[in-house]
């Protein structure tokens, strides 16, 4: 008898469990928050390297989830990178090559599958696309880069004007979408965008002091003189040296540049930072001064020159960039914490990804576009407890275009077949077997803002062939277990013939696979470069 109702209760405790686990699937779909934020460059992250920046709420992502030791872009730069993830496209099939082109929003994306299948969407921050967001329930996004200081946004409804502080807003609003306006009988899916951190670097009131008169250190190719690069390196305008702005970027008055002679500086982004500043309400205007009236001080004092000028200015640079930091990595936080008090941490994915690296002073640089490391490769954190174990860190190499693909499996809808990444859920649970071998990439805004010349090349683990193309024709090679700081070119280098010629034969396979043929110009494109070179005044 005893044990007739002992079966009978195991049988009841089945069922109830059998239910409880289908019920579960039905109406427990995980949720997704997708953040991307602008330009953070791996070596500002401390859960990668932390001697420039503590970010210790960014960080929980990589403690509770997985760190990806070898993620990178197809295509450095803002626009471009932020179709790709929408897609699982590379930009020569997604209409976006550069920050001019428009994305076209009759294709399929991630957002839009995830809303046919029931997910409720929303996007909040950066755009960056030109057209209108589509496939998502809810909106709000900065109109192209967007303001640091109470932005202006793009809603359904017409542009609104917001008060206070972008990363801020963002979060306010995001966190304002999971608390008060989402349908809690459906997963969402969030687009959590940053501004935060792209030039020119403007920290908010709580972090202006951050940084500021340290000595932060200063990496060892800041006076590059790319003796065995092409002259793809030499042409770029982007050195700290020579094309960082001493009055936009680095805050200093024009009256003192002119005041110095620092004639050369004039006609950089004159005007920018007077924009900038008139943003600010009085007591902001107050509070920037008393931190940056003595930085003026200083500069006025000691005027530097040269060398000791470069050194001066990647030390601000630095200083606003990572103060900028300090804001994303508080406000990540906040989100982290409303999703723990709200239960909802456990069923849902959170990714953390920026749309490229950046030069943080690598080979005197700052901004994006090469495929060297720094620009090429950029941060990824990925936590979701169903399935990645914490602290765990994966070694592949893995791109953007594995985004769209990555969150469709995750919600378990079916991967569009011209889908051209791969999903990450099996690296999630260690199932390396099958996993890429190389990376393709391709970037194309040239001629353009910084002048960094067409390329497309290939990355395997340890190697990585270039092409510079259109004005010019050269191929660079390295060997990064040799040279992780792609300081030596070793393209026709004897040793490495048959490495070259093996690196050859993947860059054909990739442009094959990828079904990139682009290098060949067409009319259209042709057409749209003299556009370019007409809105910059050049033709
Ligand atoms: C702006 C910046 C550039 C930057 C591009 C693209 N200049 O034009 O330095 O490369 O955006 O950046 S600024 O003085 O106006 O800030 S991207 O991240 O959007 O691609
Ligand atoms: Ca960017």
């Amino acid at each position: 008898m005893n044990k007739l109702i002992g079966l009978f209760v195991l049988c009841i405790a089945l069922s109830a469990c059998y239910e409880n686990t289908s019920t579960k699937n039905v109406n427990e779909r995980p949720n997704i928050v997708f953040i991307i934020t602008d330009d953070h460059a791996y070596q500002a992250l401390s859960a990668y390297d932390d001697k420039l920046i503590e970010t210790p709420h960014i960080d929980r992502l990589a403690r509770e989830g997985m760190l990806f030791k070898k993620a990178y872009v197809t295509n450095s730069i803002c626009s471009p990178s932020r179709a790709v993830a929408l897609t699982g496209k590379f930009s020569h099939l997604n209409s976006v090559r550069d920050n001019l082109d428009v994305f076209d929003t009759t294709q399929v994306t991630f957002p839009k599958l995830l809303q046919k299948e029931g997910y409720e969407t929303a996007i909040y921050g950066k755009w960056h696309l030109k057209s209108r967001p589509k496939g998502f329930d809810y909106w709000e996004v900065l109109p192209d880069q967007g303001h640091y200081y109470h932005p202006e946004l793009l809603t359904p409804n017409g542009e609104i004007k917001t008060l206070g502080y972008v990363t801020d807003v963002i979060t306010d609003k995001a966190i304002f979408y999971l608390d008060s306006l989402r349908d809690t009988s459906k997963p969402f899916m969030l687009m959590y965008n940053h501004k935060a951190p792209h030039r020119q670097w403007w920290p908010s009131m709580h972090d202006l002091e951050d940084f500021k008169f340290k000595k932060i250190p200063v990496p060892e190719t800041l006076f590059d003189s790319y003796k065995t690069k092409s002259k793809a390196s030499v042409e770029a305008e982007m050195r700290i040296a020579d094309h960082m702005a001493l009055s936009a970027d680095n805050k200093i008055a024009l009256e003192i540049l002119e005041k110095l002679n620092y004639e050369e500086f004039l006609d950089w982004y004159e005007g920018a930072y007077k924009e900038r500043f008139a943003r600010l309400n009085a007591e902001e205007k107050e509070q920037w001064q008393k931190v940056y009236g003595p930085i003026n001080d200083d500069f006025l004092k000691n005027s530097p020159k040269g060398q000791a000028l470069t050194l001066w200015k990647y030390q601000r640079y630095m200083e606003d960039y990572l103060g900028v930091i300090k804001s994303v990595d508080r406000n990540i936080g906040r989100l982290l914490d409303y999703l723990d008090a709200n239960e909802l941490t456990e069923n849902t994915m959170v990714v953390y990804t920026s749309d490229q690296g950046f030069f943080l002073g690598e080979h005197g640089w700052f901004d994006k576009r090469f495929m060297y490391e720094e620009s090429f490769r950029t941060p990824l954190l990925i936590r979701y407890p169903n399935k990645i174990q914490r602290a765990s860190l994966n070694d592949e190499l893995v791109q953007n275009i594995d985004f769209a693909p990555t969150v469709l499996d995750v919600a378990g809808i079916a991967i569009p077949e011209d889908m051209q990444g791969k999903s990450l859920v099996p690296l999630f649970e260690g199932d390396t077997s099958n996993w890429r071998n190389a990376l393709y990439y391709h970037y194309y805004e040239y001629p353009g803002i910084h002048m960094v010349k067409r390329h497309y090349g290939v990355r395997t683990d340890r190697y990585k062939l270039i092409h510079f193309y259109y004005d010019t024709e050269a191929w660079e090679m390295y060997d990064l277990k040799e040279d992780p700081q792609e300081l030596n070119n070793i393209y026709d280098d004897p040793k490495y013939k048959t490495i070259q010629a093996d690196m050859h034969k993947r860059l054909n396979e990739l442009r094959l696979q990828y079904k990139d043929a682009s290098d060949s110009l067409n009319q259209e494109w042709i057409d749209k470069d003299i556009e370019r070179l007409k809105s910059l005044g050049w033709y």
